[in-house]
């Protein structure tokens, strides 16, 4: 193809031209400025306080290129320009755009000269445009003061949380961060490549629709390869669209499965006219949503190829504030530990962005099924037609795009949009009007779907109690997908996870602080103190550092220092989320997924994630890897306490059979044996293996269990009849001897002398540690194998500093 790839180095500047720096394109212009050394790390301190005016600015950005011979039909090709934005060339406007989710491909023909041209983007800034379509609606749109200190996300098509969050930090960034390049028409483009499956007894039909564009009519040469068949099609096409079909029938296909099911076999679809190249990635598989109804309201599971797949996961929100500080790597190694943690699924929230393709690439590739939202989020938005139209056009592109990935099992109309007609109020006032206003937007989004893509799975909006069905699905548990926050933003105890029966939790949550070595990123020694400014900058949930606080006071005695305090933190996370999810797994199959808020972070913040900024696991990341562990064991204690149900759960296919072997602890760390039992569990279910009277847990005892599984699987936990705070614990006197391992790594032999709960590691050298937050029983020791991040070969051994519960608080 005749093509100028226009990304590369372009020379930014405000349009009153007071401040220039270079900018990557791809890229975004606080990055550019940031290491222009114009502004500061956005980051670190409270700077992000002093930033607004970067988004208050119009930008441009501009390059030269060269043009040899600019006869013929010309189009730019553009994909996420952040946001309200026209690009013109040598003068010229070709293209006015408002919309980070879709392609523009506009003619540019008479644009262009031989020679040299000229490019330039000039952004406007999304505040003022925010407020100029605000003061445009036939009536005030609210949208959530409370997650977003810059006002008026919701007029934008751009991700919602750029506006800021309740755990990410407002800047509104702006730029380019997907393509732009100038390519010449010859006779025709691919627009579209959408894929469909149909699957019999013996085999599957793909077929392959491919959508040209022409300018004029023709011929072209189509050339479809799918597997070991490859088809070249002449192809007649007219001004505009013309479609091409082929159907490729492949016969005892090889099947994708989501991690832990199967195999992730996927085919490549290569669909070509002489001059460009489309790939696809296509996994072979179908997907079912049952919704039947039963006593309880009515189900929600996922059936792959026939088989009811327990979802077992966390919310995704995007990997970086800043587009310029992501890359493959990072996004990589964020969704492995996902896959590590034995997930196979995430949700990408419909706050965020429509992810690149090679983002669902790779969950392909892991088994990592997705959940896609809608990016609309916790807002109400316009239905003016101008907005929905725009709205269509975005659809239409990402579900097209994006419909070939077997990873993607679902799309959902946005996140909380119902629930916020509940939260403002104008719409608590008149809330005909709203939700009418509401439903406009909602059907537009899924008639586009559905024309798009007539077979994929639509499910209204996240929490939903179902189609056309507006209840509260935050507290009603009988039917649809669930948010539980009410120990989150309710304040209610851990046990209360208990109260409900959810079909599918896909949102509950509970923060801590942000590890420490990532704190020392963005403050200084001074400000190591939980209410210092700095800290309490870096909590963007208002009275999220108040609640992290009154839990410790309701569960722990208080820790010493400020570096406890954060241990802690994430020792009360991991615990609140263990309790849901293996009461959740526990009710299966009435219940078939649990997908926690959140995975990661964008920026170093408080926050519900289990993994830090950066991508090193928190506390409940380990404990996740344990707890939804295909095959688990989990005490769960009856509503008042008087027993303690060992439950079993197997998502496997095979039966297994659980040696499960109890204990009593003493504060003093010996272990009593009280009992073990084998038991089979059949695949997919879950089992109570036997149930323990608490009045069998001597005061001053806990409970403890080992158990190993017959298909190798095994693990650990223990459970506290009471709280930690009330249990007299003695110090573990812990002690490590580290010595060097293969690959780079290092070995660290920890001994106790008692009881030592929660043993984390920690050390501030990027990498992974092979297991952590475990418990010691006097004279217990456990080898773990750190592995710096890859890249860092260390001459010597990092620093490691080593916590447990009973040291984390002492006495006096
Ligand atoms: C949910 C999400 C997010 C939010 C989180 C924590 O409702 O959808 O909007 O960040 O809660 O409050």
């Amino acid at each position: 193809m005749t093509m100028i790839d226009l990304s590369g180095t372009w020379r930014l500047s405000s349009l009153d031209e007071e401040t220039t720096a270079l900018m990557p394109v791809p890229g975004d212009v606080h990055t550019a400025l940031k290491n222009a050394g114009l502004i500061p790390d956005p980051y670190v301190g409270r700077n992000e306080l002093d930033l607004r005016w970067v988004a208050e600015t119009d930008w441009q950005i501009e390059q030269d290129f060269w043009l040899e011979d600019s006869a013929g039909d010309w189009y730019l090709d553009v994909t996420d320009l952040d946001t309200v934005a026209t690009i013109e060339i040598n003068g010229q406007v070709v293209l006015a755009a408002d919309n980070a989710f879709r392609r523009y491909r506009p003619d540019v023909t008479q644009a262009l000269k031989a020679g040299d041209n000229r490019i330039r983007i000039v952004f406007s800034s999304s505040i003022r445009e925010g407020a100029a379509r605000q003061a445009r609606q036939p009536f005030y749109i609210p949208y959530s003061t409370a997650n977003s200190p810059i006002p008026n996300g919701n007029m934008l098509r751009k991700p919602q949380c750029h506006f800021g969050w309740d755990w990410n930090i407002a800047l509104a960034p702006l730029g380019l961060y997907g393509t732009i390049a100038l390519k010449k028409l010859e006779t025709a483009r691919i627009e579209h490549v959408v894929t469909h499956q149909a699957h019999d007894e013996t085999g599957v039909d793909v077929t392959v629709t491919v959508t040209l564009h022409a300018e004029a009519q023709g011929y072209v040469a189509l050339t479809l390869e799918l597997g070991d068949e490859r088809v070249k099609l002449d192809c007649g096409v007219k001004p505009g669209e013309t479609n091409v079909s082929y159907v490729f029938r492949i016969d005892e296909p090889r099947l994708w499965w989501p991690s832990g099911n199967g195999e992730q076999a996927l085919y490549r679809l290569t669909v070509d006219l002489p001059d460009e190249t489309v790939i696809r990635q296509i996994g072979l598989r179908t997907v079912k949503l049952i919704t039947d109804p039963d006593e309880a309201g009515s189900r929600f599971a996922f059936a792959i190829n026939g088989r009811e797949i327990f979802c077992r996961g966390a919310n995704w929100i995007p990997a970086d504030a800043l587009f310029s500080l992501t890359s493959r790597d990072k996004t990589r190694d964020l969704l492995q530990s996902a896959v590590d943690a034995n997930m196979n699924m995430i949700r990408v929230w419909g706050g965020g962005f429509y992810e690149a393709d090679w983002f669902y690439d790779l969950c392909d590739e892991l088994g990592l099924m997705v959940w896609q939202d809608f990016q609309f989020s916790c807002n109400l938005y316009p239905s003016t037609p101008d907005f929905l139209d725009n709205v269509a056009a975005e659809v239409d592109y990402q579900v097209r795009r994006l419909s070939s990935h077997p990873s993607i099992v679902l799309w959902c109309g946005d996140n909380e949009l119902v629930g916020a007609l509940t939260w403002f109020k104008e719409s608590v006032e008149n809330r005909d009007r709203y939700l009418v206003s509401y439903d406009r937007l909602n059907r537009t989004i899924e008639q586009a779907l559905g024309k798009a893509v007539p077979e994929a799975i639509w499910w209204p909006s996240s929490p939903a109690t179902g189609y056309m069905d507006y209840g509260d699905a935050w507290h009603a548990d009988g039917s649809g997908d669930m948010h539980y926050w009410s120990v989150w933003h309710e304040n209610k105890p851990f046990a209360d996870y208990r109260a409900v029966k959810p079909r599918f939790c896909s949102e509950f949550g509970f923060q801590s602080y942000t590890s420490l070595p990532v704190i020392g990123t963005y403050a200084g020694d001074r400000d190591m103190n939980i209410a210092s400014p700095v800290m309490e900058w870096h909590q963007k949930n208002a009275g999220g550092n108040e609640r992290i606080a009154a839990t410790m006071f309701r569960y722990f005695r208080f820790p010493e220092g400020f570096a406890n305090f954060v241990y802690l933190s994430q020792v009360q996370q991991a615990l609140a989320i263990r309790t849901a999810v293996d009461y959740w797994r526990s009710l299966k199959p009435h219940c078939m997924g649990t997908l926690y808020w959140q995975l990661n972070d964008t920026w170093p913040v408080a926050s519900w994630s289990s993994l830090d900024y950066g991508g090193s696991w928190k506390l409940l990341h380990y404990l996740a890897r344990r707890f939804f562990q295909p095959v688990a064991v989990a005490a769960i204690p009856s509503e008042d306490g008087s027993e303690i149900r060992m439950s079993l759960v197997n998502d496997t296919l095979s039966d297994v059979t659980v040696s499960l072997a109890v204990s009593l602890l003493t504060l003093s760390g010996e272990r009593r044996d009280l009992l073990s039992i084998d038991s089979l569990v059949a695949p997919d279910a879950a089992v109570t293996a036997i149930t323990i009277p608490a009045a069998d847990i001597p005061p001053d005892c806990l409970l403890a269990w080992h158990f190993s599984a017959s298909n190798g699987m095994g693990g650990e936990g223990h459970f506290v009849p009471g709280t930690y705070k009330g249990l007299d614990l003695q110090p573990a006197r812990l002690t490590t001897t580290v010595s060097t391992a293969p690959a780079g790594g290092f070995d660290i032999l920890v001994q106790s002398d008692g009881l030592a709960l929660f043993v984390m590691i920690e050390t501030d050298t990027p990498g992974r540690f092979s297991d952590n937050a475990f418990d010691l029983a006097a004279g217990e020791s456990r080898r773990i194998t750190y592995l710096p991040a890859a890249g860092e070969p260390l001459s010597e051994a990092p620093q490691f500093r080593i916590y447990d519960l009973a040291s984390s608080s002492v006495a006096g």
